[in-house]
């Protein structure tokens, strides 16, 4: 099967917005969720964000009848256990903000030294037709978590999320950079390779 058009399957619209920007330029029509009406909320009840970017991209087929691609992400904290890892989005309660996530981290992690304070983003990215997963795809983004928010660049954890490489969060660096070295590029140039396959 020949693939020549894609719907980004998130309800995000910040997560679509990297991901139309690192995709610049593939031979693929882009095409958003909201182009669709009223596409259902998947319950993302996987132990994994594997599981989770494979449920919301076959769940999102099913129901566009066409490809879809979804995207699950989150921060995994060590010192945490790797909190909140799947739970990312519902940390401290689905309808909170990002600002009262990122408070409430910085909360669970008072006390903790610099060196203790690693973390990582994660991202899976599936691809999947209705009824049928094509593949999925992983990569990680390793930092610390910072002693204070900073930044007004990116969305969620991007203000607390300290890049060793550039001494600043993720958040005040410019969306450019961010979308050369997070999780979600890491992820979507082994996209972009394993389309090549299939368009
Ligand atoms: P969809 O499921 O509709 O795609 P969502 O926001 O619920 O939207 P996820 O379930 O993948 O997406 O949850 C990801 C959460 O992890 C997100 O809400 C942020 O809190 C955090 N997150 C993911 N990517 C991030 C990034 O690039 N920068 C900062 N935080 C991120």
């Amino acid at each position: 099967m020949k693939v020549n058009r894609i719907v980004i399957g998130t309800h995000n619209y910040k997560k679509k917005s990297e991901i139309k920007k690192i995709l610049n330029g593939i031979p693929v029509e882009l095409i958003d969720l909201e182009d669709f009406e009223n596409p259902p909320c998947v319950t993302e009840d996987g132990a994994t964000f594997r599981e989770n970017a494979v449920k919301k991209a076959l769940g999102l087929a099913n129901f566009c009848k066409t490809c879809v691609m979804a995207d699950d992400s989150g921060l995994e904290v060590d010192a945490l256990d790797k909190r909140p890892g799947v739970f990312s989005s519902r940390y401290c309660g689905e309808n909170t903000s990002y600002e009262e996530k990122c408070l409430k981290l910085l909360e669970e992690l008072k006390g903790v030294s610099f060196d203790k304070r690693t973390a990582r983003f994660r991202c899976a990215i599936a691809l999947a037709e209705p009824n049928k997963l094509l593949f999925v795809v992983e990569a990680s983004c390793e930092g610390h978590i910072d002693t204070e928010p900073r930044g007004k660049h990116g969305f969620g954890y991007d203000p607390v999320f300290h890049v060793q490489k550039y001494k600043r969060t993720m958040a005040e660096l410019e969306p450019e950079v961010k979308n050369q070295i997070s999780h979600r590029a890491l992820a979507l140039k082994l996209f972009r390779e394993k389309l090549k396959e299939l368009v």
